[in-house]
């Protein structure tokens, strides 16, 4: 599970997980050199020209022209190239120097100083630098991370955030503000229930009035919840409110920080992550006497609710089976197609001392590519003695453009475990 708030173990490890590189790679037209750093994929690299969110029609590109539009006062930043160094994705953010989003096993790196941007928020400093007090920008964005339905190595963030004068007479403004958005809410027809604006363990920044936080928390909110009501809240909900939830949440950049979760067939699904801005984010930015809060939404996971998108691999689908059933700026349910058999294929083998599950989810998608519908885990072992780890991994492959044949599942079996041995040094139990 790959957030940026969570705290977990991270294995530090030589040079592993990265196919042999050449000495230099062609990414958007630059020439770049590699190092003992580099793991970008080929797989992820073709991904970077693509632009999903300026495609015309494309889910992802309706669901952020109604964002926008509904944030019609906020003005809308175009994306910087996704390749970013370390210090604009984390430091710049507060992120510590030991975050686990900075380990290798977590991030895309080209090189020691050049890697691929994790977060949308990577852009929070220049988007407030430039004097906008309202901005919205959508990005890639690109984590190692598992593999499943709903997550994908590849993926959109929509950022937002803005600013409030702290005198009291802009206090008192957002006061009215926050009043009247609440009026329209309490007459929606979404279930949200809502987290405390702060708590101890999730705390106003020094520095900041409790009652300023507490203000910009509940505009922060009441802005989402706002969207939320014109995203999911046409009348065929009527009978079955969409159910939505705020809990609190832990980012380096924000304090207090919150994420929505929204109940999608049959579970919570996480679709943003926000909070009040860190003083420190608006004082690089050179944004002095304000307070602010920003967001950002995972726009594949919106858009699946939205338009019924079962597979998160379907956003990368060439199959007119897919395109033909959105037009521009409309919102329509998706029918799935026929989907053709799953075949499944266990492997066991033992790891070497660094080895993290994301690297062999890179290999997976690396050989394969996005027949790999899934990846999990069935079962761990590690030595009494040696203390050697080993696992089992079960791929289920499924194409969704045609029935795949048992011999050809064999064969892509056959070059995963080829590749896990000879990228990753695993040995086959
Ligand atoms: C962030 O990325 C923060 N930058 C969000 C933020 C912005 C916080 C501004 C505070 C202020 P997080 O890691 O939770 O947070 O990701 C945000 C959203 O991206 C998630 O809620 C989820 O909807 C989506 N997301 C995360 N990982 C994946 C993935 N692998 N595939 C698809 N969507 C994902
Ligand atoms: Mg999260």
């Amino acid at each position: 599970m790959s957030t940026l708030a969570c705290r977990r173990l991270v294995f530090r490890r030589p040079f592993l997980s990265a196919p042999p590189s050449p000495s230099s790679l062609s990414v958007l037209g630059q020439s770049i050199l590699t190092d003992d750093y580099t793991n970008v994929t080929p797989a992820i690299l073709s991904k970077l020209p693509i632009r999903l969110w300026e495609k015309h029609g494309h889910p992802l590109c309706t669901l952020r022209s109604l964002v926008e539009s509904h944030f019609s006062d906020f003005a809308s930043l175009s994306a910087p190239s996704p390749l970013v160094t370390p210090a604009q994705n984390f430091d710049v953010l507060s992120f510590p120097p030991d975050h686990p989003g900075r380990a290798r096993s977590d991030s895309y790196y080209l090189n020691r100083s050049l890697m691929l941007r994790t977060h949308a928020s990577t852009h929070q400093v220049e988007s407030f630098a430039k004097e906008h007090d309202r901005w919205l920008l959508t990005a890639d964005v690109y984590r190692r991370d598992e593999i499943d339905a709903s997550h994908y190595p590849v993926f959109h963030q929509m950022e937002g955030g803005r600013v409030f004068g702290t005198d009291t007479t802009s206090l008192k403004i957002l006061e009215e503000e926050n009043r009247a958005l609440e009026e329209v809410l309490e007459r929606s027809p979404i279930h949200i229930v809502d987290a405390p604006h702060y708590s101890p363990t999730n705390p106003v920044q020094a520095g900041h009035s409790a009652d300023a936080a507490a203000l910009v928390s509940r505009s922060l909110k009441l802005s989402l919840n706002g969207l939320m009501l014109k995203l999911f809240g046409g009348a065929s909900n009527k009978d079955e409110p969409l159910q939505v939830r705020w809990i609190e949440a832990e980012f380096p950049f924000t304090s207090p920080s919150f994420e929505v979760e929204v109940f999608f067939r049959g579970k919570w699904l996480e679709i943003l992550g926000s909070g009040v801005v860190l003083q420190s984010t608006l004082d690089r930015a050179n944004v002095p006497g304000k307070i602010g809060w920003a967001f950002g939404l995972g726009l594949e996971r919106i858009a699946m609710i939205l338009f019924s998108i079962p597979d998160i691999r379907l956003f990368w689908t060439s199959d007119e089976r897919f395109h033909s059933q959105f037009s521009p700026n409309a919102i329509s349910t998706f029918v799935p197609y026929s989907k053709y058999p799953a075949a499944s294929r266990d492997i066991s083998f033992w790891l070497g001392a660094g080895t993290h599950d994301n690297d062999v989810y890179d290999v997976v998608r690396d050989v394969v590519g996005d027949v790999a519908e899934d990846v999990v885990v069935l079962d761990r072992f590690t030595h009494p003695k040696t203390g050697r780890r080993s696992a089992t991994f079960r791929i289920t492959y499924r194409s969704m453009e045609r029935s795949l044949v048992g011999s050809e599942v064999s064969a892509m079996q056959g070059r995963v475990r080829d590749t896990l041995i000879g990228r990753l040094g695993v040995e086959m139990r």
